[in-house]
């Protein structure tokens, strides 16, 4: 902890523009001077990253200055410790001066001028320092001087660290949008009661540590998945969007100042480690992507393949970066659009070719996954877009029927994608027969459509998501114990943000869908006593009461059963208007609102049975969106203890790297 820097003229900044919440000039930059990385980051000791400078001049607007001519003379200086001197950056950095940037861009001041039509346009003045890095521990400030008077400070600081290394391999999970309700819901379908005791645990209640994370943005208090993964792997605070850069305000999605992530400081610092990268998603989405790629526009699907690749750098030589992910050793999901010519791959580039190229084994099955040699560098791409989820592969296997989603493009369905466990154990041996001996590994699996269901309300299949990461957990635990890991590596399990879903009862949905209005149907939802127990049925496993169920072909920790009579009754935070009969969508995943008429409204073919509930978002929202909740943490193995407690994001990646002993 360290006291806030109260700038008497960053106080003047903020009143004159305490006005700006929804839209904003840029997010990190209250005054007209703008330091990147802002002030109150901190770095990992010889963490790279570069840094921008900008100076705005709006020509109209609240703030308009200097006749929208900005100063293009400004001054920028960094100091190390409380006494030193504040020495010229470039001087400083040891690079040479950097050439001055200029452009200009709009944005709104609030929705009236939105409304109106009328932006704000900004001159700016920028100069940027790349790949740059602080080695010593310590408190450092940078100071920007412009338009004579003004100055802008920020403080940064360079936390200690660890040589020590706990952990030869971490294996980080992320469940995607997980709330502690969640996990609560899916324990009470996954795992039987009697009169109120849990004849069973979930994994994640069972592993050694637990603790809280705060997923607050750098400039706005929702967060999506790009910038908190970027705050999980590089210990820094980052805006919406924004794939491990500090969003600056030019045009250029590659050209915003970078920071160094987890996956590029350990192919750096550990030679010989091997990386792996698991997902649920299509690979090019916002978690997986931020294992190794840089852009302010996590939309840019084909650029994020070809980063992995090559290197940021590859993206445009100008935006030097001394550092990269070195190609992971293991690629595993979906997204098979960013690697076909003809979709969005980057540059219409064969992808697959270019992977081939250097040496990756590319497969498109379950089948081929499973019999794949694991001493080979190994893309394993099984669909365009997200993969199926468990229910659908397990439940109901039709609906990967008619999809023509096949990865190669050919038009035909995916119909044998491997599921998070089988993806996450074959990674493993992957990553155990490539790493050099005692380099040990890091790998990321994402539980992707926790969230992606829950964004579309299809309660049923997210938690059939959370569920398969349990497993996947357990059944991980028990390969790394099986080939002797176990005690070697450190398991990390967060989300990156929730959603506002919780459970307040249960529904019977046979009465819920034989009322006639909206109010009598309510009626089937029972609240406190009326909720009574739930009625999914689980599967045997290590259970004293196994004899009486018949066995699912899902295995233990799963309802045998996805549609009981009974249902949990519940709701969500934020959501367009939609119809509820809490009942399964055997169709495929829920689509819950669709386009008409330029707004967004109840899906006529959704739930058609069940009653109306109205909207709290604005008509231009499909789906529902994140929450503010703080998420839990959980961790087993060498290291675990350090992720007790109550804390921010960023924290997780300075105490993966210590495990790992990254301290140079
Ligand atoms: C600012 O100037 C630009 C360019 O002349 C104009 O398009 C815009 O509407 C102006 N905005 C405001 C808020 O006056
Ligand atoms: C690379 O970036 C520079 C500076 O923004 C730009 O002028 C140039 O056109 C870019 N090159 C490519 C190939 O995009
Ligand atoms: C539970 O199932 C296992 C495997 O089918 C069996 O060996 C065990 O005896 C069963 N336990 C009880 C208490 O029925
Ligand atoms: C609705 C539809 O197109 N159904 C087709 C799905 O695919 C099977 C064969 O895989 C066809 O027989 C169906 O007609």
């Amino acid at each position: 902890m360290r006291p806030l820097q109260v700038h008497t003229l960053f106080l003047l900044g903020l009143l004159t523009t305490a006005a700006a919440q929804h839209f904003k000039r840029l997010g990190t930059c209250p005054t007209l001077g703008c330091i990147l990385p802002p002030d109150q980051t901190d770095f990992y000791p010889g963490q790279l990253f570069d840094v921008r400078v900008e100076v705005h001049a709006p020509i109209n607007g609240s703030e308009a200055s200097n006749k929208g001519v900005p100063d293009e003379k400004f001054s920028f200086c960094v100091q190390s410790g409380k006494n030193g001197a504040c020495q010229d950056a470039a001087k400083f950095f040891g690079v040479h001066e950097p050439a001055l940037e200029k452009w200009s861009f709009t944005y709104f001041e609030d929705l009236f001028a939105q409304d109106a039509n009328q932006p704000t346009l900004v001159n700016v003045a920028s100069k940027v320092y790349r790949g740059i890095n602080l080695k010593k521990a310590g408190e450092y400030t940078a100071t920007l001087k412009y338009n004579g008077r003004s100055e802008t400070v920020a403080s940064w600081v360079v936390r200690s660290s660890s040589r020590k290394q706990t952990a030869k391999n971490v294996l980080f999970f992320i469940g995607d949008g997980m709330t502690q309700s969640m996990i609560t819901a899916a324990r009470l379908i996954g795992h039987k009661s009697i009169n109120g005791r849990y004849q069973s645990l979930m994994q994640l209640d069972r592993m050694d540590a637990n603790g809280i994370q705060m997923t607050h943005s750098i400039d706005s208090f929702i967060t999506d998945s790009a910038n908190s993964a970027t705050a999980l792997f590089t210990g820094k605070k980052s805006s919406v969007s924004a794939l491990n850069v500090w969003a600056d305000s030019s045009p250029n999605s590659f050209d915003d100042p970078k920071m160094e992530t987890i996956a590029e400081l350990f192919r750096r610092r550990r030679k010989g480690g091997a990386l792996g990268i698991v997902s649920t998603a299509f690979i090019g989405d916002a978690t997986p992507a931020s294992l190794c790629a840089h852009t302010r526009n996590r939309n840019e699907e084909g650029a994020v393949i070809f980063e992995y690749l090559e290197s940021p750098e590859a993206i445009n030589k100008t935006f030097t970066w001394p550092t990269n992910c070195e190609q992971p050793d293991v690629i595993l999901g979906g997204g098979a659009e960013a690697f076909l010519a003809d979709q969005v791959a980057w540059q219409g580039q064969d992808m697959y070719k270019a992977y081939r190229q250097k040496g990756y084994n590319v497969l498109f099955t379950g089948k081929d996954l499973n019999a794949a040699n694991p001493k080979d560098r190994t893309l394993g791409i099984f669909c365009t877009n997200n993969m199926a989820k468990w229910v659908d592969r397990n439940i109901i296997p039709g609906n990967l029927r008619n999809q023509s989603n096949s990865p190669t493009g050919d038009g035909t369905d995916a119909v044998d994608q491997p599921g998070l466990k089988e993806m996450t154990l074959k990674a493993i041996d992957i990553l155990q027969a490539r790493a050099d001996k005692n380099a040990g590994w890091f790998m990321m699996s994402e539980a992707a459509s926790i969230d992606k269901m829950m964004h579309v309300l299809d309660y049923d299949r997210a938690l059939g998501e959370l569920l398969e990461l349990d497993d996947t957990i357990s059944a991980t635990m028990d390969h790394l114990k099986k080939i002797g890991e176990l005690d070697n590596t450190l398991i990390v399990v967060t989300a990156d943000h929730g959603h506002g879903f919780d459970v307040f009862g249960s529904a019977d949905t046979k009465y819920l869908t034989q009322q006639s209005t909206n109010i009598l149907k309510r009626r089937a939802v029972g609240t406190y006593e009326a909720s009574g127990s739930s009625e999914f049925q689980v599967a045997p496993g290590a259970r004293p009461d196994n004899a009486t169920i018949v066995v699912g072909p899902q295995g233990p920790s799963f309802p045998v059963q996805w549609d009981p009579r009974y249902k949990l009754a519940a709701g969500f935070g934020a959501n367009p208007d939609h119809r509820e009969n809490y009942k399964l969508t055997d169709s495929g995943p829920r689509l819950p609102a669709v386009g008409m008429g330029g707004i967004f409204v109840t899906n006529p073919d959704d739930n058609t049975d069940g009653f109306d509930v109205s909207g709290t978002l604005g008509g231009d929202e499909a789906q529902g969106v994140h929450s503010l909740t703080d998420v839990s943490i959980f961790a087993s193995g060498p290291g675990a203890e350090a992720f007790r407690g109550v804390y921010n994001n960023i924290d997780i990646f300075y105490k993966v790297a210590d495990a790992m002993g990254l301290g140079a």
